[in-house]
């Protein structure tokens, strides 16, 4: 099949590298991480800087073309990946992947967004300070990805959603305007503060290229404890137990049933370093003061005795604290590898946790008892991954019970993953209208077209939406 001139000329402009057509090479951007989403991309192109993503786009423009950017495609929403029409261009950042500057004193990181995220991690280690964003995808993740999803992750519950991390970013708009925005500064209240509207819009209003991320001391101590409780119930005391004491050197305090456990330990063959139970937590305190253990190990005593936890193990080394973090971090791939599953990426009031899970038990036995659910999640930040394995039933009504559960308890259908086009659906059904035409104001106000990513986040044809 002959190519279109326009693409003919993009590819003289980019250069073989810089465009895949042949089907071979644009398969492997063609579907999403959980494999629900196949799509069909019409090319991929794959710039190397600022200057190309913005020839692509105005390029696109012109000729009325939809693009669909994607980073380390790890996204859970199917956000990343272009519909089956062969019509929308698949925009990779992967070839942006420089970090420009690391300033240890300013504590600021400016990368590209193609730079993975362990890469920056690691970066920024490397100066003695600290990237805490951290989720189980860090290997492939990119901060472009991070940045346009809001991501969440392991960290949340002490340094914030990736937003509180940004201080600047440079984007490409729908017309191919570059906008710098790229500013290393902890204050800046000159005029509206427009990048907060790119993170966490998938895509959808343009297309980041590059960002300043905001850097910590890095910790010298951290303590990393799993331990069994009985219930969601205690699991939340305990967190509060815990904090009374260790205050906010608290990072992350992660809840995982049993039978999340009983699935990394079914498909990794690990084994367990805490007796079998109903409920577990895996709790991580960092300090950059000494004598954060002594204290983790009196608060960790003193929650036992209390019986906010029945059993517990902490890692001596750090060796021993990846391990334990691997029974956290292998859910994700274990769910896969036991087969297909309905997601649900829900957040509720904290103190509310335990009501909602026998509240969705409950509504889901009514749909069809016996249904097997991998809950696990950011107990810290009231976020829940509440998966239900296959069932007779259509993802639909298992999402449309879980989320009415969801909604009655004033929660999110998407705390951390988005919407992509997993739970556009859905957001339409529940938002709001007012939430949903702002939403489509800001969305006209910069891509009227609808080429940015169309369908993800909000239903296409925005036009014809009164
Ligand atoms: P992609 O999947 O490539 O893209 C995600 C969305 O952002 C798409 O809509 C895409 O179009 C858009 N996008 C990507 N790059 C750009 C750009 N440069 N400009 C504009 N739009 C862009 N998420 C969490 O929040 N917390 C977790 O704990 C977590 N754990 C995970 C664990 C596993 C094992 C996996 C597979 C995923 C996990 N995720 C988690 C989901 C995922 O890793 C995050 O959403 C991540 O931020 C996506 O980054 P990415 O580079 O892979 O983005
Ligand atoms: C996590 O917290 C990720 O590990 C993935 O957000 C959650 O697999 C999921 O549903
Ligand atoms: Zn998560």
């Amino acid at each position: 099949m002959t190519m279109p001139d326009w693409l003919a000329s993009l590819h003289n402009q980019l250069g073989p590298a810089g465009l895949l057509t042949n089907p071979a090479n644009v398969e492997p951007y063609a579907i999403d991480w959980r494999r629900l989403f196949p799509g069909k991309p019409l090319a991929v192109a794959r710039p190397a800087n600022t200057g190309e993503v913005s020839a692509i786009v105005k390029l696109c423009h012109a000729h009325g073309v939809a693009i669909v950017p994607q980073g380390g495609n790890t996204g859970m929403a199917g956000g990343a990946v272009p519909d089956a029409s062969g019509g929308e261009l698949v925009l990779s950042l992967s070839r942006m992947n420089t970090i420009r500057s690391i300033d240890p004193v300013g504590m600021t990181l400016e990368a590209e967004a193609g730079v993975i995220l362990k890469t920056a991690q690691d970066a920024a280690a490397h100066v003695g300070r600290l990237l805490p964003i951290s989720l189980a995808a860090e290997g492939s993740a990119m901060i472009g990805g991070i940045v346009s999803t809001n991501a969440g992750g392991l960290n949340v519950l002490r340094y914030g959603m990736t937003r509180a991390l940004v201080l600047g970013l440079e984007v490409v708009l729908a017309d191919g305007t570059v906008v710098n925005g790229l500013r290393h500064l902890r204050k800046d209240n000159a005029g509206y503060d427009w990048k907060q509207l790119f993170i966490g819009s998938e895509g959808t209003l343009g297309i980041t290229t590059a960002a300043v991320l905001r850097l910590l001391p890095q910790p010298k101590d951290s303590v990393t404890a799993l331990l069994s409780v009985p219930n969601p119930q205690a699991a939340l005391d305990l967190l509060a137990c815990l904090q009374n004491t260790l205050g906010d050197s608290i990072t992350a305090c992660e809840l995982m049933a049993g039978f999340s456990l009983d699935l990394v330990e079914k498909h990794f063959s690990f084994s367990r370093p805490i007796a079998d139970g109903e409920w577990f937590v895996l709790i991580e305190a960092a300090s950059t003061l000494s004598g954060l253990r002594e204290a983790a190990e009196t608060a960790l005593g003193d929650a036992l005795e209390q019986g906010f936890a029945l059993d517990g193990t902490v890692a001596e080394s750090g060796r021993q604290a990846t391990e334990l973090w691997q029974w956290r971090e292998r859910i994700t791939e274990s769910e896969a590898k036991e087969g297909k599953s309905v997601k649900h990426d829900v957040s509720v009031p904290i103190p509310q946790i335990p009501a909602f899970l026998v509240a969705a038990d409950e509504a889901l036995a009514r749909l069809q008892p016996g249904t097997r659910v991998n809950c696990f999640g950011h107990l810290g930040d009231g976020n829940l991954h509440y998966n239900v394995l296959i069932t007779d039933h259509h993802p639909d009504a298992v999402n449309a019970v879980v989320h009415d559960v969801v909604q009655r308890f004033g929660g999110s259908i998407s705390a951390e993953h988005g919407i992509g086009q997993y739970r556009v659906a859905e957001l339409a059904r529940r938002r709001a209208p007012e939430e949903q035409a702002l939403a489509r104001r800001i969305k006209m106000a910069l891509d009227p077209d609808d080429l940015m990513n169309p369908g993800k986040v909000l239903p296409r044809h925005l036009q014809d939406v009164s």
